[in-house]
């Protein structure tokens, strides 16, 4: 059976390509996706962005449930304060790598504090729309380790 990675995008994401173009840039989120499914090998990729928490929330119990291989999570602005996300990852088992576009370490103080490192196995923040890439190609190394 082959492996799946998931890869969750949050709130705002779907916009893309038009979004604040001087932080995120104007790749958009298909692109993305195709860079993602470009970069996956033999692995299956399930490739999802939402608006709402309850939704990723879901999608992470999916996740789990389903015996996911590894996960990619852009958890976009519910990185700093959602504890439900927190929560939902924390029962996840397999390589967790936690995205951002941006250098939120180079931003606003608001974006600095994630809660999700706490529980993320590897963080990317700042290579751009690329990062995707690197987090698909990270990730299915830290899965074959
Ligand atoms: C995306 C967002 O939507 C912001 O809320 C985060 C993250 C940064 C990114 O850089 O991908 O703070």
């Amino acid at each position: 059976m082959p492996r799946c990675i998931h890869v969750l995008n949050g709130p705002n994401l779907n916009r893309l390509g038009r979004r604040e173009p001087e932080i995120y840039g104007r790749t958009t989120l298909a692109e993305i996706e195709a860079m993602c499914r470009a970069e996956a090998g033999g692995d299956d990729v399930v490739f999802r962005q939402s608006n709402y928490e309850g939704q990723l929330v879901d999608w992470i119990h999916e996740a789990i449930d389903t015996d996911a291989a590894g996960m990619v999570i852009n958890p976009a602005g519910l990185t700093f304060r959602s504890i439900p996300l927190l929560d939902a990852l924390k029962m996840f088992r397999a390589p967790l790598i936690e995205l951002h576009i941006s250098n939120i370490h180079r931003r606003d103080a608001i974006y600095h504090q994630s809660l999700v490192s706490t529980v993320a196995t590897a963080v990317i923040a700042g290579l751009g729309a690329r990062g995707y890439a690197t987090a698909m190609r990270a990730l299915r190394e830290l899965i074959d380790a």
